[in-house]
């Protein structure tokens, strides 16, 4: 049985992942910082597959390395890492956004990405194999007028997922990109602090893609033979065609 160590697990494309995952016979490792919904996924998966929580920051780089290194003997190897974590702060021009939004978007979409990374690659290297995939965007592909900051954010994951893949190629690890459209989930309501109405109002008129739509494809990424690495996706609903253009009914 592989493990698979997914977080921002409590919500979103992550705790899909978890579900789709656990349904299919991957021992779990699930992360966020909201403890009380990792327990309560995990009560809602335990009759399909072990799962094991672990709730952290991942701004917090002593406690990702905490984190990774508390894990009990029957979860520590990690076949599958899921670098899903992450979310946009605000939709502002550059000379009116919020520094603190910058910092919270750098923080958790790069810089904890790394952290994660760092505290898991080295089991990989040493077994000489493993699979990460990093949730890119398509905000990591094109640059949409106030998405400045988490653009560029979405584009160090791109970059980054590209350098893995090349460090990591001699260690025969598989690295990949997924990088969705408009998918309706707590990002909205995150990114507008809250405010479900302008949240609620991004998903109006559009059929947007669901949490799971996003989950089959990283299943179906998981489950490929191993000599088989899907390195780069994008995924958009039907009604989308770039980060601004959308067919709404
Ligand atoms: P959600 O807001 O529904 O989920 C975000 C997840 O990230 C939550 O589980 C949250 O857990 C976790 N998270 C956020 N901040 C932290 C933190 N500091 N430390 C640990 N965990 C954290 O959004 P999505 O499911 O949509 O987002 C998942 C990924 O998909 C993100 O990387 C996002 O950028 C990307 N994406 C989303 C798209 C969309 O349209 N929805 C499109 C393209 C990419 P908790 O709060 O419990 O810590
Ligand atoms: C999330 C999708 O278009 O808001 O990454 O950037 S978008």
């Amino acid at each position: 049985m592989k493990t698979a160590l997914i977080t921002g697990a409590t919500s979103g494309i992550g705790r899909a992942t978890a579900i789709k995952l656990a349904e299919n016979n991957y021992r779990l490792v699930i992360c966020g910082r909201r403890e009380e919904r990792l327990e309560e996924l995990k009560s809602q998966l335990s009759h399909f597959t072990e799962v094991h929580t672990l709730a952290f920051d991942v701004r917090d780089k002593e406690a990702v390395f905490a984190a990774i290194e508390s894990l009990p003997e029957a979860f520590s190897t990690i076949d599958i890492l899921v670098n899903n974590a992450g979310n946009a702060h605000g939709l502002d021009p550059i000379q009116t956004g919020n520094p603190d939004d910058w910092d919270a978007m750098i923080d958790i979409n790069v810089k904890g990405l790394l952290y994660v990374s760092k505290a898991v690659i080295p089991q990989m290297t040493e077994r000489k194999s493993g699979h990460i995939i990093n949730i890119g965007s398509i905000a990591g592909l094109e640059v949409y007028p106030n998405g400045n900051v988490y653009c560029a954010s979405k584009h160090a994951v791109d970059a980054i997922t590209k350098g893995m893949r090349m460090d990591l190629n001699q260690f025969g690890i598989r690295v990949g990109a997924i990088n969705p459209g408009m998918v309706e989930t707590e990002f909205s309501e995150v990114r507008f602090k809250g405010d479900t109405e302008r949240a609620a109002n991004v998903y109006k008129g559009v059929a947007a893609l669901q949490p799971e739509d996003i989950s089959d494809v990283i299943h179906f990424v998981v489950s490929r033979p191993y000599h088989v690495n899907i390195a780069d996706l994008m995924i958009l609903p039907t009604a989308q065609a770039s980060a601004t253009i959308l067919k709404r009914d």
